[in-house]
């Protein structure tokens, strides 16, 4: 069975992204946070921190146990937000930095029985690194991180983004081929629908195509608000999920407009309404 989770983001430099919750890591903020997912009935939450270091373990696990949520997953971004460094980097000193940061969150989430995920930490190729180069890069971090993930019994997640955000990889398909052909093994897709409103000709298309390498899945309207705020229709995309088994976690990676309350729930009704068919 599918599960529902939200996102919550710890991270102050990235209040104007698009994550559900907002707050600072201490505990009333993540309880608060907690609660409302868990009244609205989500099976988990998915968090934004700050680094490895200022993951809030101690808060997170007792929020998680109050609510009864799980963590469906953890976003390493914040290393490309606020600490400017990501894998494709021409200064090879900051790309191994942006690795080790993605392996310390990958530790901090594997605690929690959650995977972590790479998509703004990909970065683009650009200066004297070519495209070639770019994804040879890319292929040795996904495969090397991968292997890290498993020793938490967890996948890695990687997230193809848009064409103003990326010049890696934009399409699920192209994504697919690549981490098949280069030895990524235990590396996941996240489809993120509106990063796919962007780029794909048919999001459900890609998603049956994509089958059983789908890992995670981003939910958001064509705008980025809540599902039913936009002009996605989620009823193909539901259907090709539910054909390839998918049984992972819809997670509403939105704005909170126009509130946060009222895009969790939202979010909610638009994923729960199809759990119960
Ligand atoms: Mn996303």
């Amino acid at each position: 069975m599918m599960k529902s989770a939200v996102t919550i983001c710890l991270v102050p430099e990235a209040k104007q992204g698009p994550f559900v919750f907002h707050c600072d890591p201490t505990a009333a903020g993540l309880q608060e946070s907690c609660r409302i997912a868990a009244e609205l009935g989500f099976h988990g939450v998915e968090v934004f921190p700050e680094s490895a270091e200022a993951f809030p373990r101690e808060h997170l696990m007792r929020s998680l146990a109050t609510h009864h949520l799980s963590l469906a997953a953890v976003g390493t971004g914040a290393g490309w937000v606020k600490h400017k460094l990501h894998m494709c980097h021409a200064d090879s000193q900051l790309r191994s930095q942006a690795r080790a940061f993605i392996a310390g969150i990958i530790d901090r989430a594997g605690e929690f029985g959650a995977p972590a995920i790479v998509g703004s930490m990909q970065g683009r190729f650009e200066g004297n690194i070519s495209r070639d180069t770019g994804l040879n890069i890319l292929a040795d971090a996904l495969a090397s991180l991968g292997d890290h993930a498993s020793r938490h019994g967890q996948v890695l997640l990687y997230e193809p983004l848009n064409r103003y955000e990326t010049n890696l990889f934009t399409q699920q398909a192209e994504a697919a081929t690549f981490l098949q052909s280069r030895d990524c093994g235990n590396v996941r897709l996240l489809c993120d629908l509106f990063h796919m409103n962007i780029e794909e000709a048919d999001s459900a298309r890609a998603i049956l195509e994509a089958g059983s390498l789908v890992g995670h899945i981003h939910w958001a309207d064509s705008n980025r608000w809540a599902m039913g705020r936009g002009q996605t229709n989620p009823n193909p995309i539901i259907a090709a999920l539910s054909s390839i088994g998918y049984d992972g976690y819809l997670s509403a990676e939105i704005f909170p407009r126009p509130t946060a309350t009222e895009a969790a729930r939202q979010s909610a009704e638009s994923m729960h309404r199809f759990f119960s068919q």
